[in-house]
């Protein structure tokens, strides 16, 4: 069996069931573990100069190779082009996007340099998964560095309509560089017809189609393959830490603080692209137009901050600080706090048991590539009594749970509408809805998604 080489701007921490392992570290670890293998990337240390060697680390079969950042590479590769100009401009966000030239080549230096140090690490049977928006020019320059192994790459986040991604300077430079690549995958069907429409359009490429494989891109006079994975979760592993975690202090303080009130769930990176100013104000709208809500039903948001050296995630931090102390100020009453907006990281058993105490997952990113909060949500819920799942219109995640409510995370008034509704909405209906979207998780589990893009890689 060839080894399995995993490349992604952060090497996860692995303490499994830790903080960090959501369904890409879970899902990777596992296959790595299964063929051995290595995973490469930044060890999240930003350090003067850029380091001369890569720290290895053996555990089992899996080998961490991981290297810190100099200053400038972090703030060119990581804080600028990655985050400034591509996270925005790919989540349709192109008020927001940040170019600097300097940070362009930057981005373009750091994918070089992390594929030399690579590079002599190399197997001639490994086979090369390269994951997300960091690291696409990198295929390119393993070429560059006489690497001839079967390279794919996975995009985590949406691929952008084309009117969007002219909106990025060097647009074709990128994705000139993802042809370098021998499979492309992507989160959903939306994102690879984007990708296959910029080639047609831009690229004056040619996109074969074949029913059931993935489809045959010839341009910039490469040929490859794309189609979409939809990354998954372990939704039975994910129930039982649930169930276990009832029990739990953090559990028991919520229920109590509650006493019989509704609860309504959120969780996120805070990050602008997840749509949580408009999600307060449909809950703000909601308890306008149903009095009989307010005292009865409390709003949990949980949002830890990433990325807070950048001035616009201080400001959707400062955004959201406002909305919630606007509308507590609004409704709250002695013995009730509406919004309760909490700014830390929860170990995974303990958000799958919160999910499950509350009667509503409201997951409403104004874009995400899939959104495995709300694929957690469903799994943690109690099949006797599920909560319901709220869930925008634009998150990945969308195209396969069909039993969640959908919403135009735009439109306030119908957040506010399904929320009355998710509130209401009788045992029966809850419980077809939810064995929907437990038996399309299982369907499509995180094995699924690695399994198929590992399969169609090695054809
Ligand atoms: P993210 O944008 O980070 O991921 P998401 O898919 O929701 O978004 O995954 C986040 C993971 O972190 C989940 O497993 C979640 O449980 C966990 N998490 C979030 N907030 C947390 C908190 N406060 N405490 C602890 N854990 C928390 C990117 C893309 C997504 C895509 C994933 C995977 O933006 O669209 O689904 O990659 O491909």
């Amino acid at each position: 069996m060839s080894r399995l080489i995993i490349v992604s701007n952060r090497v996860a921490p692995i303490s499994e069931g830790g903080p960090a392992a959501g369904g890409l570290a879970v899902g990777v670890y596992d296959a790595l573990k299964e063929t051995g293998g290595m995973w490469f990337g930044w060890s999240g240390d930003v350090v003067a100069e850029p380091p001369q060697s890569i720290t290895l680390e053996e555990r089992g079969r899996v080998t961490f190779a991981t290297i810190g950042l100099a200053q400038r590479d972090y703030d060119q590769y990581y804080r600028g082009f990655s985050n400034a100009t591509l996270w925005p401009a790919f989540h349709y966000r192109p008020d927001l996007i940040q170019f600097d030239r300097d940070e362009f080549d930057g981005y373009c230096r750091v994918n070089r340099w992390l594929a030399k140090q690579l590079a002599p690490l190399l197997k001639a049977d490994d086979v090369i998964w390269v994951h997300d928006y960091h690291l696409i020019p990198f295929a390119q320059a393993l070429r560059d560095e006489g690497v001839t192994n079967r390279i794919g790459f996975f995009l985590h986040i949406p691929f952008p309509a084309t009117q969007v991604l002219l909106s990025v300077p060097r647009h074709r430079v990128l994705v000139e560089a993802l042809c370098s690549f021998d499979l492309l995958g992507f989160q959903t069907a939306p994102d690879l017809r984007a990708f296959c429409d910029y080639i047609e359009t831009q690229a004056n490429g040619s996109v074969v189609r074949i029913a059931g494989e993935p489809n045959a891109v010839s341009a910039f006079g490469k040929t490859l393959r794309a189609a979409a994975y939809p990354i998954g979760v372990y939704p039975d592993e994910i129930a039982l830490l649930a169930k276990d975690g009832e029990s739990g202090r953090e559990v028991q303080t919520v229920k109590t603080t509650l006493r019989d009130r509704k609860l309504i769930m959120s969780v996120d990176r805070l990050d602008y692209s997840k749509g949580l100013v408009e999600r307060f104000r449909a809950f703000e709208k909601l308890l306008e137009h149903q009095p009989a809500q307010r005292n009865n039903v409390s709003f949990v948001q949980i949002a830890p901050p990433t990325r807070a050296d950048m001035d616009t995630y201080r400001d959707i931090r400062l955004q959201l600080e406002a909305e919630s102390g606007r509308i507590n100020g609004r409704y709250a009453e002695l013995d009730w706090t509406p919004i309760r907006y909490i700014h830390r990281q929860y170990e995974r058993p303990v958000l799958a048991a919160l999910f499950r105490a509350s009667h509503v997952g409201f997951v409403t990113p104004l874009r995400d590539g899939m959104n495995l909060v709300a694929k957690e949500y469903v799994a943690a819920q109690d099949p006797d009594d599920p909560g319901v799942l709220v869930l925008s219109q634009f998150a990945g995640a969308a195209q396969e749970l069909n039993g969640a409510l959908i919403v135009n995370p735009l439109d306030i008034a119908g957040m506010a509408d399904a929320l009355a509704a998710a509130l209401a909405m009788p045992l029966k209906e809850r419980q077809a809805r939810y064995t929907d979207m437990f038996a399309q998780l299982r369907e499509n589990n995180v094995s699924v998604w690695r399994d198929n893009f590992m399969r169609d890689l090695q054809a």
